[in-house]
């Protein structure tokens, strides 16, 4: 019943609190009306939609009217506004995943903000300080709202970046369909307790394996989001040369051919492709983990080539995020591991009434006196490390709301100094990263495969 009250007490203080946002004023207020933004309408609807061969797949969701949802694009240092319109039948929030947003803005019920009912409307606004490409999903009930559409692609662009011949934006995701195209169930306890339950149907912007028209010869800004609730993919492109720039939303220090890049739910990888030059000549994107490759996407050269050189790309602009003292951080230990216990507990939403799972010996919420005590009490600007050992025979992406880390070493391979907000570590893994405390709020960490994460591998830090 706690939970019941401090979700009541949120939603008052919400509404209250959302009076002032939302719609711009004309006229006389044109100079206030100029700082806040049109908000976007994102409102999520029930649809249909055929990812298979067959019969179109029922109860699909998105946000808009139909297709998937559509990209959502801001400006580094611009301010944004987005009102969520609740239009289905099961309360719903958005999470801006790897956007640094104020803490009431971050999506997470209970946490930081009520659940909004079916009717209902909550109402957005941040300025992104990073450019570069990040996605935005629901933070309830996720395994099927996400499972079943609710995955979006944002692109936070900036003027000083280098000109590209071309562009494109790609949702990487899976649906768990059965022969006749509809959704069977998502969720297989023996499955959650190892790699996660994986989809039947593999997409790419909700289609199987599309093909793109690119210039000939010209550079390509590839995007790709892996919003998928499960699976961890291996990056290979073939049939052109091409060069990784960014990783979750930040230029990588140094440039590298993907050679199988393993990334996991949550990381977006950026490549800059440069076309071959012979008109109709085919590149694909591909998926080379585990035994069966699998082709994701095409690009197809039309036209003349354009002659451009990878080379002459350059270079991204860095991300203002502060600077790690690391001759004064604190220390955060922490340890993932498989738990033995098979208890049902109540969570903060979506629970699926197992626990696998666990962060520093606890599946949460767990076993503590407060169940929603935060991992760690941290000081606002102070720096942190976080040790984090991988304790399992099983790879997790490691997501921090709120905050960019540093990545600074690892047991298991070379890494470079990458910004991120989500780190995949192999089993038996330890590594080092590193962040300065400069968001206020109570900020989710979590194992973005989702039912890892529904089934006690999630906490959340207060930094105050
Ligand atoms: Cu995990």
């Amino acid at each position: 019943m706690t939970m019941l009250t401090r979700r009541n007490l949120l939603k008052t203080a919400v509404a209250a609190g959302a009076a002032g946002v939302g719609l711009s004023a004309a006229g006389k207020f044109a100079g206030w009306a100029a700082a806040k933004p049109e908000p976007l309408i994102l409102k999520t609807a029930s649809t249909e939609a055929r990812l298979m061969d067959g019969a179109p797949t029922k109860n699909v969701l998105t946000y808009g009217e139909a297709g998937l949802p559509p990209v959502v694009r801001m400006r580094k240092g611009e301010a944004f506004a987005a009102r969520l319109i609740n239009g289905i039948d099961d309360p719903t929030t958005i999470h801006w995943h790897g956007i640094r947003v104020p803490n009431k803005m971050d999506g997470v019920p209970f946490l930081v903000q009520p659940y909004v009912y079916q009717g209902d409307h909550f109402d957005y606004t941040f300025t992104p300080p990073d450019a570069g490409t990040f996605w935005y999903h629901p933070h309830c009930n996720t395994l099927i709202q996400m499972g079943h559409g609710l995955t979006g692609v944002i692109v936070v662009e900036n003027p000083k970046d280098p000109a590209f011949d071309a562009e494109m934006v790609i949702n990487l995701r899976d649906w768990r369909l059965g022969d006749d195209g509809q959704f069977i169930e998502q969720f297989r306890p023996r499955d959650a307790a190892k790699a996660g339950t994986f989809g039947t149907v593999r997409t790419a912007n909700w289609l199987e394996q599309p093909q793109f028209d690119a210039p000939a010869g010209g550079l390509v800004r590839l995007r790709a989001a892996l919003t998928d609730v499960t699976r961890i993919y291996a990056f290979r492109v073939d049939g052109a040369e091409a060069t990784v720039i960014a990783l979750d939303g930040n230029p990588v220090p140094q440039r590298f051919t993907p050679d199988a890049l393993q990334l996991g739910p949550g990381q977006r990888l950026e490549l800059a492709v440069r076309m071959p030059d012979d008109e109709g000549a085919i590149v694909s994107l591909r998926d080379v983990r585990g035994t069966k490759q699998k082709i994701l996407a095409t690009l197809r050269s039309v036209g003349t080539s354009l002659k451009h050189d990878l080379r002459d790309l350059g270079p991204l602009e860095v991300n203002p995020v502060a600077e790690v003292d690391l001759s004064n951080a604190g220390r955060i230990p922490l340890a993932l591991s498989a738990t033995a216990e098979n208890v049902s507990a109540n969570s903060i939403c979506g629970s699926l009434g197992y626990s696998f799972w666990a962060i520093n010996k606890v599946p949460w919420p767990g076993d503590t006196p407060d169940p929603a005590a935060p991992l760690a009490e941290l000081k606002l600007g102070q720096s942190y490390i976080i040790d984090m050992e991988n304790l399992t025979p099983h790879a997790h992406p490691i997501h921090l709301h709120g905050m960019s880390f540093k990545v600074l070493s690892s047991s298991a391979r070379a890494v470079q100094p990458l910004v991120s907000d989500t780190y995949l570590i192999l089993p038996d893994e330890k590594v080092q990263l590193a962040f300065v405390a400069d968001n206020p709020g109570d900020w989710l960490l979590h194992c973005h495969i989702i039912e890892h994460q529904k089934t006690g591998m999630t906490s959340y830090f207060r930094v105050a």
